[in-house]
């Protein structure tokens, strides 16, 4: 029976106060308005935007259905959608690309101003969402909300991938491998013989050394606290790993100690304000780009002195790896099935969508890279 033009009832993972857990819901997605897409969600993987909400180190207004990194089949589109139909398999986009707007039409950038990733109204572009829960309307979450059965996402925010993917695994593709590679290739855009630094080894720090390798880069040392994320980063291209917390002293000063005067490339990819100034310090102050990937606390604020970036450093920042989502996403799902690089390596953990509260504990306790939950 065909569901197309009514509301559904299903299951979602509703965020209804900060920092507790997850509670599984029969939610109502309502039916796509004109411009908008009915998705049935098969697999999304937790990021680690999903988890500085979940901590309120981002504003987004509650409660709210979270999930930016999903993948699944178009169930129905509103009048006037022309991009998709109908059993299509697709990826819902983070960072929309509209086509329309200052950013889409200028080749070099891409954070298209149709996003809801910095006044986070935590609706579809008509300004109203589709979800309800006991009554109550439930807000989308940068446009694309996947911790759920079903979402309903505006066309801009939607694209059709190749049906033959593994949506388990591509659905990193929606987010974090993106963010990491693109910050590398083509943010920072790493030259070969270059020598890269990657503070945070998560799933962003780990497809930055993805990007860094793939860029033809010498060395690349990646840093985090957690060690248990050294054998993956050198499986995936690191040349070398520490632990700063194992000196006394600031990591910038460690590198010079591991005989590593010159640092080409840095990269922040853990999210903290002292973990970007440490990317911005390791890069060489004459030439070094560095490049803020990681999102941190709302509440803090920078202060650096102007003479770091005086000396001829370039400190860059960018959403997504830079990539157009609309122009890009489908190329990167197509590179994944030509073994251009790997994705088997992040995904640490699957999970039923049932278990999103362990996928979340699985984080919070270092243990997992990703976790991805089948729906
Ligand atoms: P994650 O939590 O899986 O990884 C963070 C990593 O940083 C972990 O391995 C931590 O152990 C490590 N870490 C924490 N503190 C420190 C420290 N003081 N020094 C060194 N390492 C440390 O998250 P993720 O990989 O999913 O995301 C990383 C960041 O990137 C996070 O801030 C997220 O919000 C941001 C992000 N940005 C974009 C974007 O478009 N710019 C997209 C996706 C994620
Ligand atoms: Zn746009
Ligand atoms: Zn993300």
């Amino acid at each position: 029976m065909s569901t197309a033009g009514k509301a559904i009832k299903c299951k979602a993972a509703v965020l209804w106060e900060l920092n507790k857990p997850f509670s599984i819901e029969e939610i109502e997605v309502a039916p796509p308005k004109a411009y908008e897409v009915r998705i049935k969600l098969l697999a999304t993987g937790i990021c680690g935007s999903d988890d500085h909400v979940f901590r309120g180190h981002i504003f987004t207004p509650l409660p709210v259905i979270l999930g930016h990194e999903g993948a699944g089949i178009v169930e129905s589109i509103g009048e006037g959608v022309t991009e998709v139909k109908p059993g299509d398999t697709v990826i819902p986009l983070c960072v929309p690309q509209c086509g329309k707007c200052v950013v889409c039409k200028n080749p070099e950038a891409s954070f298209c101003m149709k996003n809801d990733m910095i006044n986070h109204r935590g609706t579809l572009q008509d300004g109203t969402t589709r979800f309800t829960c006991r009554g109550k309307p439930i807000y989308h979450f940068f446009g694309t909300s996947t911790f759920s059965e079903y979402t309903v996402v505006d066309e801009i925010s939607v694209v059709k991938i190749d049906a033959a993917a593994p949506l388990e695994k591509v659905c990193l593709i929606g987010c974090g491998f993106p963010t990491g590679y693109g910050s590398a290739l083509n943010i920072a855009k790493v030259t070969p013989g270059s020598t890269c630094v990657v503070i945070g080894l998560g799933g962003v720090g780990l497809s930055t050394v993805i990007g860094c390798k793939a860029a033809g880069a010498a060395r690349i040392i990646g840093v985090d606290i957690n060690k248990s994320k050294f054998a993956t980063a050198k499986e995936l291209g690191a040349t070398e790993c520490f632990n700063p917390q194992d000196f006394k002293k600031p990591i910038h000063e460690v590198l010079k100690e591991m005989n590593c005067e010159v640092v080409d490339f840095s990269f922040d990819a853990a999210g903290l304000i002292d973990t970007v100034v440490e990317a911005l310090l390791c890069c060489h102050e004459a030439f070094g780009v560095s490049v803020i990937i990681g999102v941190p606390p709302r509440s803090e604020n920078l202060s650096v002195s102007p003479m770091l970036l005086l000396t001829g450093r370039t400190w860059k920042g960018a959403v997504l790896g830079g990539f157009k989502t609309k122009d890009s996403i489908p190329k990167l799902v197509t590179d994944f099935m030509a073994n251009k690089f790997p994705l088997d390596p992040l995904i640490t953990h699957v999970l039923p969508f049932e278990n999103i509260n362990e996928g979340f504990d699985l984080l919070h306790t270092g243990k997992s890279i990703r976790t991805v939950m089948k729906i």
